[in-house]
């Protein structure tokens, strides 16, 4: 079927009630959005996003705690064919991330294609009618082609403790701040010390009565080298697109040279460990805080932190750091092992989130019925990141193994989009009603990555959300982004099995 055949008769605009599509899409992140201007721009309409929140910016929607902001820089950390000039500082804080997102779903205009407000429950794929048919919590849905943008952050992780039931406070996790609760003269405990955490302590600080944070595993933290952008800086990138052309591409390439550090030339990373030290001793005096603070683990087995203020802030004379094990909690405490009872009026969790699980896999059942958790036993594998055997006509954008730690996800996330474009158009001219892969080629494709991740830092022995329950990687790429990018540059049709329409 042809590209022009598939548009809607109303440019741009999608009936409330139709249901039945071409492509339906999964979210509104980096990846959902970024998948539906790619296929506006091929001159697709015959499309849905479909998105449980009220607005699009997944992530970076959801989560709006105090401090949140990005770990990567804002040069690099946008999509390639929309530069952003107005970046306020180096690092963008959410609100600015979220405002982006949104203008680009406008000026691409793809809000029309979002139904908001409408959760998937279970997709199944239906080996009759070759569709996808996708039960969502506003009605049922049908699509030849699915594609799933649904992030790797968005179910967020909660510690089971004994009597949590019991407590009579306010509890939240990071990602669904709940800014109702004053925290204003309370006494509050938070537990975890991971990106999220880091960010939001230094801002609860000063209206706590006590804080208490719990520490299981004291993270790697560099010096923050965010700053503003200044306006000088900002008028330039305005009028002279190609200077900031020429620093997203400077500094792409500067932390593309940080994967050696993380895989063949770990030595490197003694040279980080060093910084983060000095870090520490300059801006911990106190001997005690500084020891339970001293990481116990190679860097970069764990994602590396950055901040200036998270360290201050553990010396302020109403924070203690807890390392103490958490047993239990009680109505208005939390209780360590030790027996110690500390307070609390509010609980605030910095847990991270289910991330190896891929929860959304739950979800989806391909053409032998099975569930694609089911499939995965736990650890998660797709061909080149994003598709699956027995699941065709199936993306998943941000999918097993694209994960980074050193760079943009939005560079795999573009890559993979192309992917899928590729796979559309094969479909189109070989005139295929599906797609799915070998599952020879997935076997070859992962068994080459985990032989890559043999002797990266990520497997020298810490216990990391990179990691699923076997031990296995299913979270990072092993390798330079732009190894992957070449990778799925062209989808390799030996590796795919085309199933052709019916004459
Ligand atoms: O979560 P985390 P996060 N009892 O998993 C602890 C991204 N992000 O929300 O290390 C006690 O990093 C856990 O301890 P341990 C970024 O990719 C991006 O902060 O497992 N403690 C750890 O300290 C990031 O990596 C930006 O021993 C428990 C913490 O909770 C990812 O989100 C900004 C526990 C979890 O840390 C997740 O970050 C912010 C338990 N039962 C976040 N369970 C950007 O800027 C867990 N912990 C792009």
């Amino acid at each position: 079927m042809a590209v022009s055949e598939k548009m809607v008769a109303i440019e741009g605009s999608v009936s409330s009630k139709k249901r039945d599509f071409d492509v339906l899409i999964l979210g509104t992140g980096f990846s959902g959005l970024g998948m539906a201007i790619r296929l506006r721009q091929k001159g697709y309409r015959d499309f849905a996003v479909i998105e449980r929140a009220q607005d699009v910016g997944g992530t970076w929607y959801a989560n709006h705690y105090p401090g949140c902001a990005c770990d990567v820089p804002s040069h690099v950390y946008s999509f390639s064919f929309a530069p952003n000039p107005n970046w306020t500082r180096m690092f963008s804080p959410q609100n600015e991330i979220q405002t982006y997102l949104r203008r680009c779903a406008e000026n691409f205009s793809i809000m029309p294609h979002i139904h908001f407000g409408t959760e998937v429950l279970e997709t199944n794929w239906d080996e009759a009618k070759k569709r996808w048919i996708t039960k969502t919590s506003n009605g049922i849905y049908s699509s030849r082609i699915l594609v799933a943008g649904t992030g790797a952050l968005s179910e967020a992780k909660l510690p089971d403790f004994p009597g949590i039931e019991d407590f009579r406070g306010e509890m939240f996790h990071s990602a669904n701040w709940n800014h109702e609760v004053d925290l204003e003269g309370k006494r509050i405990a938070v537990i975890g010390t991971g990106a999220s955490t880091i960010q939001f302590v230094p801002e609860i600080q000063p209206k706590a009565a006590h804080l208490d944070v719990y520490m299981r595993t004291a993270p790697w933290i560099m010096p923050h080298p965010d700053r503003p952008v200044t306006n000088m800086e900002r008028s330039i990138y305005k009028f002279f697109p190609a200077a900031q052309l020429t620093m997203r591409a400077a500094i792409f390439w500067a932390r593309e040279t940080f994967v050696l550090a993380f895989t063949s030339q770990r030595k490197i990373m003694k040279i980080g460990e060093f910084v983060a030290r000095k870090h520490l001793a300059k801006q911990v005096p106190d001997p005690e805080l500084r020891r339970k603070l001293t990481p116990n683990f190679e860097m970069g087995c764990k994602r590396v932190l950055l901040s200036n203020k998270f360290y201050p802030t553990l010396g302020k004379e109403n924070v203690d750091l807890v390392i103490d094990p958490i047993a239990k909690v009680g109505k208005d405490s939390i209780i360590s092992y030790d027996g110690t009872k500390r307070e609390a009026d509010v609980i605030i969790f910095g847990t991270g989130f289910q991330v190896a699980e891929m929860p959304f896999s739950e979800r989806v059942r391909g053409k032998e019925g099975k569930f694609l958790s089911e499939q995965w036993k736990g650890s998660p594998r797709a061909h080149m990141g994003t598709t699956v055997p027995g699941f065709p006509n199936f993306f998943v954008l941000m999918g097993p193994n694209t994960g980074l730690g050193h760079n943009s996800m939005v560079y795999m996330i573009e890559s993979q989009i192309a992917y899928v474009m590729d796979a559309i158009k094969l479909m189109e001219r070989n005139d295929s009603v599906a797609i799915e892969p070998k599952q020879e080629a997935l076997d070859q494709f992962v068994g080459d990555l985990d032989k890559k991740m043999e002797g990266t830092v990520w497997t020298s022995g810490c216990a990391s959300w990179y990691l699923d329950s076997q031990g296995r990687n299913p979270t990072l790429w092993p390798g330079f982004s732009w190894e992957f990018r070449k990778a799925t540059k062209k989808l390799k049709e030996s590796e795919y099995s085309f199933l052709k329409a019916a004459l």
